[in-house]
């Protein structure tokens, strides 16, 4: 898959291409990631990528040609495409929209900067507008970032063999189980026996039940779209039955909870 990005910080994207798994996917091969300097077709002599807004205003607006020219100088890879302008007015990004922005071969994304881009990009150049979640930063760059590294993961060959589509689509409607590894004891406090006991049905069901707990706690609108089995429907009553411990403080003795850096220093 093929990922072209049309920002004036061409920079910011060392922080993807260059460190962990999406680094690995570029360095593979299994991932393309083309970065374009709107600057580079902006016109003599001033190199202006904006201009003020007509009928006035604050701030400024991205002009449109040096985008339409970025946008031609781009390659066509054969297969599916498709043009995503990141504004806080898009479609809300989800894993389902990862999931199916994962299945195209050439994905466009322009970064906007200033108060946005001329209208006229989005009419007549722009398949889709994405937002990636309700707060307001001060430019695309990164949220085009969370849109490369939430689809190149999903792409074949990217990630291990170890974690699958199919476990995935299972898995990502719930929240994590509590993760351990050493020393057994840390200040004072154990890893949970099941998890030392060597016994692989009950330490299934206890992970099971613990993100089950947890997504009941902090998220249950998640178990609405949860694919859920007759035993998860089983553990899931019996949790509403019982009295729910907070969510930050379960299995913590008060002086464990205090959350302060103590321990660090
Ligand atoms: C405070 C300025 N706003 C009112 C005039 C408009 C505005 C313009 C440009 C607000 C933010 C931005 C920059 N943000 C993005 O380009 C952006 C974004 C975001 O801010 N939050 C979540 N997703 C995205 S995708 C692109």
């Amino acid at each position: 898959m093929r990922f072209d990005i049309l920002t004036i910080f061409p920079d910011m994207f060392a922080a993807l291409t260059r460190f962990g798994i999406v680094g690995q996917a570029v360095k593979g091969g299994k991932i393309e990631i083309n970065v374009v300097n709107i600057r580079d077709f902006s016109d003599k002599p001033h190199f202006m990528t904006d201009d003020r807004p007509y009928g006035g205003g604050e701030g400024m607006v991205m002009k449109p040609e040096p985008i339409v020219r970025a946008l031609q100088s781009i390659p066509k890879v054969p297969g599916n495409r498709k043009v995503i302008l990141l504004t806080p007015q898009g479609q809300l990004l989800e894993q389902s929209l990862a999931r199916s922005l994962g299945t195209l071969a050439q994905l466009i994304l322009v970064c906007g900067r200033y108060e946005g881009v001329d209208e006229r990009i989005r009419s007549r150049y722009v398949d889709m507008e994405v937002s990636i979640g309700d707060y307001i930063l001060t430019g695309g760059e990164i949220p085009a970032m969370v849109i490369v590294d939430a689809v190149s993961r999903l792409v074949p060959g990217v990630l291990g063999s170890e974690r699958s589509a199919l476990e995935e689509s299972f898995e990502d409607s719930l929240l994590e189980y509590p993760q351990y590894t050493r020393p057994p004891i840390f200040q004072g406090e154990s890893v949970p026996s099941i998890l030392l006991s060597g016994d692989h049905g009950k330490i299934r069901i206890w992970r099971r039940t613990q993100s089950l707990q947890k997504t009941l706690e902090r998220r249950p609108d998640l178990l609405k779209r949860a694919s859920l089995s007759e035993e998860d429907r089983a553990i899931l009553e019996e949790l509403k039955q019982r009295p729910s411990t907070s969510a930050t403080t379960a299995g913590r003795s008060k002086s464990h909870d205090t959350n302060d850096l103590d321990g660090l220093a």
